[in-house]
């Protein structure tokens, strides 16, 4: 056992982490698979890549989903691949969540704003523009070190209770804290909350924005199951959540951002200072309700529509090979990694992927060992196909490869359903 309590990397998540129940049953298995963001040297191409249980347990006392295991965080965020700010679209839409932050919550320019997971700064250099006080907050030392060259002061840590006392010493009290990306990344999410109590400003705004259960399970967005996605949330859940740590739900919306995701705003439950917005909470709560999301019967055949896309994907891979035609991808994404790989794909049917985080280039995708390229390969040897592994950012990649497109080139979009585009 390490000194964080993993054996062998990881441990059986046997009950609940909202509610603590053991009524868990297991609705989707995609088998062993890679960590996603565990990019290879190419000089390891050779080395085959640790691969670990991936399966979903829906929790039926809350309606909670969780992986049934937890891979020792240190081993997947210490050295994070993953850059935020290569998507314009995401960069856009931090610019609009600050904007739109900082007139609701009337922000001051003595007010401070912490990011947790903060990765290399893209959202808080958005808030920074609002004219506040920024913090980061994030383990990678390697993206912790990009924010900071930006001008986003960062600690480069775990958010626990821990991490949080000493912020509240050296920083005080925080008017927003903003959970990215995140909340459904941490297994100890009491300390997490714990950590929000020590240094949210008693009229303070915590913001969780994270993937939403029903367009995963709605667009079988299967492929957004990694091991880094420890659960995968409903409002209900979070509600229930929050209040064993005396804090309540005052707002929350759907962002069409990352396949579909829950903005959830809390406050401490002593605060007057935000109006609770029922109307909102009620009509998600309700729709989650009325669509079967708060009953197991909703998750027994999802693993179906899962594998549905998976054999839709190798017939349409195998028919293109068969008739020699070249096939390569875009976005070396963590769902990308998880898609190919549940597919079977490798370097025979994918011939390279397109990446344009300078860190993934040159490196081989984690399990099947795809090798990650620049963009320019797409001039340089154009294939007839190119799979859009970051589906959630399709119009942005298709508006990068323009000119792929005037020649004739194809794309294959795989999820909510296999296409290919334009319609042969
Ligand atoms: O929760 C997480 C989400 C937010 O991001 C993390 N745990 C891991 C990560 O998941 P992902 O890798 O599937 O996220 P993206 O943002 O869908 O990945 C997009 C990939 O595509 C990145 O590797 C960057 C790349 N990309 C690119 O090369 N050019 C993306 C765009 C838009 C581009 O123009
Ligand atoms: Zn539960």
């Amino acid at each position: 056992m390490n000194d964080s309590g993993f054996i062998n990397d990881y441990m059986e998540k046997k009950h609940c982490r909202v509610c603590k129940s053991t009524a868990l049953t297991t609705y989707l298995d995609l088998g062993k698979m890679p960590l996603v963001n565990s990019y290879v040297e190419s000089a390891n191409d050779n080395i085959p890549c640790n691969r670990y249980p991936l399966a979903i347990n829906y929790c039926s006392e809350c309606s909670m989903s969780q992986l049934s295991i937890v891979v020792d965080p240190s081993i997947m965020f210490k050295n994070y691949f993953y850059r935020s700010s290569i998507s314009q679209t995401f960069v856009n839409h931090c610019a609009e969540y600050a904007e739109n932050s900082a007139r609701r919550f009337s922000f001051k320019d003595t007010d401070l704003i912490i990011d947790i997971a903060s990765n290399d700064g893209a959202c808080l250099r958005e808030f920074k523009k609002q004219g506040v006080r920024v913090l980061g907050v994030d383990p990678a030392e390697n993206l912790a070190k990009i924010a900071i060259e930006s001008g986003v002061p960062t600690v480069a840590k775990f958010w626990n209770a821990e991490t949080a006392g000493q912020i509240h010493t050296e920083y005080g009290k925080a008017k927003m804290i903003t959970a990215m990306n995140v909340f459904a990344h941490v297994d100890d999410l009491d300390s997490f909350l714990a950590g929000i109590n020590t240094l949210l400003d008693d009229d303070g705004v915590f913001a969780i924005e994270c993937p939403y259960m029903f367009n995963f399970m709605t667009n079988t967005e299967f492929d957004t199951t990694y091991h880094e996605h420890l659960s995968y949330f409903l409002l209900k859940p979070i509600m229930h959540l929050v209040k064993q740590h005396d804090m309540e739900v005052f707002d929350v919306l759907t962002v069409n951002i990352h396949g579909g995701s829950l903005r959830v705003y809390v406050k401490k439950k002593s605060s007057k200072a935000w109006d609770i917005c029922y109307q909102n909470i009620d009509k998600l709560l309700l729709m989650e309700e009325e669509t079967g999301f708060h009953k197991t019967e909703k998750y027994i055949h999802f693993s179906v529509a899962v594998k549905k896309i998976r054999d839709d994907m190798i017939r349409l891979i195998k028919s293109i090979k068969a008739e020699g035609g070249k096939i390569a991808a875009y976005g070396a994404s963590a769902k990308g990694n998880i898609l190919s790989n549940y597919c079977g794909f490798g370097k025979l049917d994918i011939d390279y992927i397109i990446d344009d985080t300078p860190e993934k280039q040159g490196c081989l995708a984690p399990g099947h060992h795809i090798p990650i390229v620049a963009f320019d390969k797409l001039t340089k040897e154009p294939p007839e196909y190119l799979i859009l592994l970051a589906w959630n950012f399709s119009r942005e990649l298709m508006n990068k490869t323009i000119k792929y497109q005037k020649q004739g080139g194809k794309y294959i979009i795989p999820i909510p359903q296999v296409k290919v585009v334009p319609e042969e």
